[in-house]
């Protein structure tokens, strides 16, 4: 070997055993090739896939807490049950995610799994429904909408456009969810407030469009005489409208349909008549959220709670153009 040759020999050698050292010693990992490392994670406890207006928030939190926009999503379908939300929430505190989303199924029954994220430090943000804890200061902020609101615009509009006696088939969402209590409570205002309207079914048929339509096909089976269908959501009235078309009847005219949401699909059910009015729920929510965390990472405080604002739909102004313009 010349003297050049050895010289090269002895810096390889050095090269290696520095590489060696480096890699030994602990230290902070080279940034993965994507820039994964610099991702803020957020782990996010949805509800389930039960509806139209699920899937679109879904969708809506995916795109905004995407890569692009610095952020890795975590996402955890419960399947509507609360048990599996709370071991979500354990995982993502043992991952040591960032922020923790939940979207709760129920309102009560957070207190302890929240209070495990609030020692580990992790902000938690509440999105759609509402929670009830003894301790507020278990989550940061909610962000979602105003149900029992909701529940009195469908009954505004029943007050406005139906007169006289008024048989009432109630099919309610998912028993302790706040879309479930507010929307409830508004009928309930409503029929303590006109002796003239008469409930006839209520029951729970947990937002799913098979549940809506196994109630109906029921109540039909029954032959119980209704007038008015209030469906708590637009996938349980889209099961009811096909149980009312396999027994003869119509839609929107025979039977009136109130629902909530205010889905595309629902909407397109309004211009062909088969539904009479639908109270907007809006479930853009992933930049609501993403707005909140960038706040909380400025050092902000954001509001502790946000209602969005929401309107409603009859077939009055009502076109395919307003509809394709909506996002959902
Ligand atoms: O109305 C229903 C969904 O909590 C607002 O849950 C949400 C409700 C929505 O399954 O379709």
């Amino acid at each position: 070997m010349n003297r050049a040759a050895r010289w090269m020999a002895l810096c390889c050698l050095l090269a290696l055993a520095g590489a060696l050292l480096c890699g030994c010693a602990g230290g902070r990992p080279a940034p993965a090739q994507d820039g994964a490392e610099s991702l803020v994670v957020v782990g996010f406890s949805q509800v389930g896939a039960e509806s139209d207006w699920r899937n679109a928030n879904t969708l809506s939190m995916q795109q905004a807490l995407s890569p692009e926009n610095g952020y890795r999503l975590i996402l955890d379908d419960a399947q509507q049950k609360q048990e599996r939300q709370i071991t979500a929430i354990r995982n993502f505190i043992n991952q040591g995610v960032d922020y923790i989303v939940l979207a709760p199924t129920t309102e009560k029954g957070w207190d302890t799994v929240l209070g495990e994220a609030k020692a580990a430090g992790i902000p938690v943000i509440i999105v759609d429904r509402m929670i009830e804890v003894a301790d507020t200061s278990l989550f940061t902020c909610w962000i979602g909408s105003d149900f029992r609101r909701e529940g009195d615009t469908a009954v505004a509009w029943m007050e406005e456009h139906l007169q006289g006696p008024l048989r009432i088939v109630h099919l309610q969402g998912n028993i302790g969810s706040s879309a479930q209590i507010g929307r409830t409570e508004g009928l309930d205002a409503g029929l303590a407030a006109h002796p003239e309207w008469e409930l006839v079914f209520r029951g729970s048929g947990d937002f799913t469009q098979a549940k809506g339509q196994e109630l109906m096909e029921a109540l039909l089976a029954r032959d119980t005489g209704f007038d008015l269908i209030y469906s708590e959501n637009d996938n349980m009235a889209y099961g009811a409208i096909d149980a009312l078309r396999a027994a003869g009847l119509a839609p929107g005219r025979d039977v009136t349909i109130l629902s909530f949401d205010a889905s595309g699909h629902a909407l397109r059910l309004i211009l062909s008549g088969e539904i009479n009015f639908d109270v907007e729920c809006n479930p853009l929510h992933g930049p609501r959220v993403q707005a909140v965390i960038e706040q909380l990472r400025r050092g902000e405080t954001p509001p502790k709670f946000t209602y969005v604002e929401e309107t409603a739909f009859d077939a009055e102004g009502l076109s395919e153009a307003v509809i394709d313009g909506r996002g959902y």
